[in-house]
């Protein structure tokens, strides 16, 4: 999903998100609506019951370090029960859909967000040389 391994620099990270931003963009008009959103926590959801656990956000994100996942997972787990569920993608959703709130994201909120969150978690400051 976001990015394959640890040792990207932030090219590459951007490269990541923009692809990842126009896969969830599915009528490909450059944004992506909360239905849109929504539609992605659900392709995560093996077992369909409404909650992504970790093993299953894991097994949809098997080519990421696992350091970065469990980090991404706790980030989408807004309310921190263990399940992403629809509520924390709408909590997800509005956090991003900032610039302007207008109940849809461009690729511009999408890479501030996750410039953000990945350099929280560290990632970027990893690849500084
Ligand atoms: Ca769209
Ligand atoms: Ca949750
Ligand atoms: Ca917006």
């Amino acid at each position: 999903m976001l990015l394959a391994t640890f040792g990207h620099n932030l090219t590459e990270v951007n490269f990541e998100l923009n692809k990842e931003f126009h896969d969830i963009d599915t009528d490909k008009n450059n944004f992506v609506n909360l239905q849109e959103f929504e539609a992605r926590i659900t392709s995560w959801d093996a077992n369909k019951d409404g909650c992504v656990t970790q093993a299953e956000f894991f097994s949809s994100h098997s080519s990421d370090s696992l350091k970065f996942e469990w980090e991404l997972f706790n980030h989408f787990d807004h309310n921190s029960d263990g399940c992403i569920e629809v509520e924390d993608d709408i909590a997800e959703f509005h956090e991003i859909d900032v610039n302007p709130k207008d109940n849809k994201i461009s690729l511009q909120e999408y890479d501030a967000e996750y410039d953000k969150v990945l350099e929280r978690i560290g990632f970027l400051n990893i690849n500084q040389p």
